[in-house]
C-alpha cells in the first residue's frame, strides 16, 4: 500500500514510518518540524539524542535499500495538505501530526488556542483534501483515550448504544476530557464521524493510551534511527518519566493520591496497530473507533512498579497534583478490537522496564533535572496572567 505518516518526525510517527516500510509499503512522512521547535521553546531535549530527518532517511536507506519520501510543511497550510495528498496519492493516511501535551496546552490562553487551532484546523484540511482529491483514501487519526475521562460507566470503543424513554439509539460516546488537548481530539473526531457520514470518507480513530518504551524492531538497528524519548514535565509521559527519574536517582512524582488510572500500550504494538489498522481498512461511509492501549494501572501503581523492580533504591513523591482530574475512580475499558485484528499485545513487564533502564542510564547525563518539576497548573489562568505571559 501507499501509506502517507503525518507528523512523521515525531516520537511515534518516525518507528511507525519505518515499521511500515519494513512491511513492504510505500511511505511518504510530512512534518513542519514545530515539535523541535517546542524543545527551543521549552528549553528541554529529548533524552535520546536525534538525528535530522533527512539524516535518519538516508541511513534507513543505506541500511535497506527503501526509499522514504518526504514532505515538509504545516497541515494548517491547506495547499500544503492539498499537495502531499495530490502528489503522493496514497491508500492511507496516518494522521500523527498534531500538538499532543496536555500541560503544553494548559500553559496560558496563547498555547491553548495554538493547540486547538494547529490540531482542529490541520484535521479539517486533511478531511477536505481527501475528500476532494479521492474519497476512498483510509484516514488512520491518532485520538486519545483521555477523551472519555473517567466516566462511573464501561468505556466502549467511540460508540454507545443507548436507550432512553423506551426508544434505543446507537450515539458517540459522551466525552469529559480533562485539558484543552484532549478537548482539541475531541473536536476532531467529530469532525471525522461528520465526514464520514455526509461524504462517505473511510476513518479509523484510534483512541490510544498513553505510549510507553523508546525501542522497536527497527529503530533498534542503529542509533541514526533512534526515535525521541522525552522526560520533561511538559512533554515527557508518565512512565517514560518515572523510568527517567529513577535513573537519575531522584522520586518518582506521582501527582496528588496517585489513584488516576490510564490505559497504556508499548510503542512496538502502536506501530503493530496502525500497521493493522492500515490492512484491515475501515469500509467507505464508516467512523470506525478502536481503544488502543493494552492494559490500565494506576499512577501509584506504575510508580510502585518502577521503584521495586529497579536495581537501585527508588522513592516515591506525592505532590500537590498541579493538574484538575479524579483521583479515585471507576475504570474499565473495552479494547477488543485490535486484537480481532491481530494484535498480539506485550504487557509490561520485568524485560521490558529493564530494557527501559539501560537506555535512560546511557543518556541519563542529558537530563536536566529542572526539566523534571511540573510548573504547569490546570487552575492557574489569573495568576499566569498575572505574570505577564498571556501574549
Ligand atoms: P510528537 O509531538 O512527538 O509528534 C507529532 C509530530 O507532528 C511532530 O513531529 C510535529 O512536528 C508534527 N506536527 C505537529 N503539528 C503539525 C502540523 N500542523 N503540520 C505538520 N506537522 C505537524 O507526538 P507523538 O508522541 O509522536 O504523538 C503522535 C500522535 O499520537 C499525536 O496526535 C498524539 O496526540 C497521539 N498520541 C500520543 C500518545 C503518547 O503517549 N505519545 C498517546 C496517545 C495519543
Ligand atoms: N502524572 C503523574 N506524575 C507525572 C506525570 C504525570 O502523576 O510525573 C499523572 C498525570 O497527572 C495524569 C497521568 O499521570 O493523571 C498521565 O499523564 P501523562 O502526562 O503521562 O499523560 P497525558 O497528559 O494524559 O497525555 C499523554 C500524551 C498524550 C496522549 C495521552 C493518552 O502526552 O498525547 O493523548 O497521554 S491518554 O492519557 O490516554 O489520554
Amino acid at each position: 500500500m501507499r501509506i502517507i505518516v503525518l507528523g512523521g518526525d515525531g516520537y511515534l510517527g518516525w518507528p511507525t514510518a519505518l515499521h511500515l516500510s519494513e512491511c513492504g509499503h510505500e511511505v511518504a512522512i510530512a512534518d513542519n518540524f514545530v515539535r523541535r521547535q517546542y524543545d527551543h521553546e521549552l528549553g528541554v531535549q529529548s533524552l535520546v539524542p536525534i538525528e535530522p530527518l533527512t539524516v535518519r532517511v538516508r541511513a534507513w536507506h543505506e541500511l535497506t535499500g527503501k526509499q522514504l519520501a518526504t514532505y515538509v510543511g504545516d497541515l494548517c497550510d491547506a495547499d500544503f495538505t492539498y499537495r502531499i495528498i495530490r502528489e503522493f496519492r496514497p491508500d492511507a493516511v496516518v494522521h500523527f501530526a498534531e500538538q499532543r501535551a496536555a500541560p503544553y496546552s494548559m500553559i496560558d490562553r496563547k498555547h491553548a488556542v495554538y493547540t486547538q487551532t494547529n490540531n482542529v484546523v490541520g484535521t479539517l484540511n486533511l478531511l477536505y483534501a481527501i475528500a476532494e482529491t479521492d474519497p476512498s483514501i483510509h484516514l488512520i487519526k491518532l485520538g486519545t483515550m483521555g477523551e472519555y475521562g473517567t466516566p462511573n460507566i464501561d468505556i466502549e470503543e467511540g460508540w454507545l448504544e443507548v436507550t432512553h424513554k423506551g426508544r434505543t439509539d446507537r450515539v458517540l460516546y459522551p466525552k469529559r476530557p480533562s485539558s484543552f488537548y484532549h478537548l482539541s481530539k475531541v473536536h476532531d473526531s467529530h469532525n471525522i464521524e461528520f465526514a464520514c457520514r455526509i461524504w462517505g470518507l473511510a476513518a479509523t480513530d484510534l483512541n490510544q493510551g498513553i505510549v510507553y518504551g523508546q525501542q522497536t524492531d527497527e529503530t533498534v538497528r542503529d542509533d541514526r534511527l533512534a526515535t525521541r524519548f522525552d522526560y520533561d514535565a511538559v512533554f515527557g509521559t508518565v512512565l517514560n518519566r518515572f523510568i527517567v527519574l529513577a535513573a537519575l536517582g531522584q522520586p518518582l512524582t506521582v501527582y496528588g493520591e496517585g489513584g488516576q488510572t490510564r490505559g497504556l500500550i508499548d510503542i512496538r504494538d502502536t506501530v503493530e496497530c496502525i500497521r493493522l489498522a492500515a490492512e484491515h481498512p475501515a469500509k467507505p461511509g464508516e467512523y470506525r473507533v478502536f481503544n488502543q492501549m493494552t492494559e490500565s494501572m494506576s499512577v501509584r501503581d506504575l510508580a510502585k512498579l518502577v521503584a521495586d523492580l529497579h536495581p537501585n533504591a527508588v522513592e516515591v513523591e506525592y505532590l500537590d497534583n498541579p493538574r484538575v482530574e479524579a483521583e479515585a475512580h471507576y475504570y474499565k475499558v473495552t479494547h477488543s478490537g485490535l486484537v480481532e485484528l491481530g494484535l498480539t499485545p506485550h504487557l509490561l513487564s520485568e524485560t521490558l522496564l529493564t530494557s527501559l533502564y539501560a537506555v535512560a542510564d546511557r543518556y541519563k547525563h542529558r537530563a536536566d533535572p529542572a526539566a523534571l518539576r511540573p510548573t504547569v497548573r490546570w487552575r492557574s489562568p489569573l495568576a499566569t496572567a498575572r505574570a505577564g505571559s498571556a501574549g
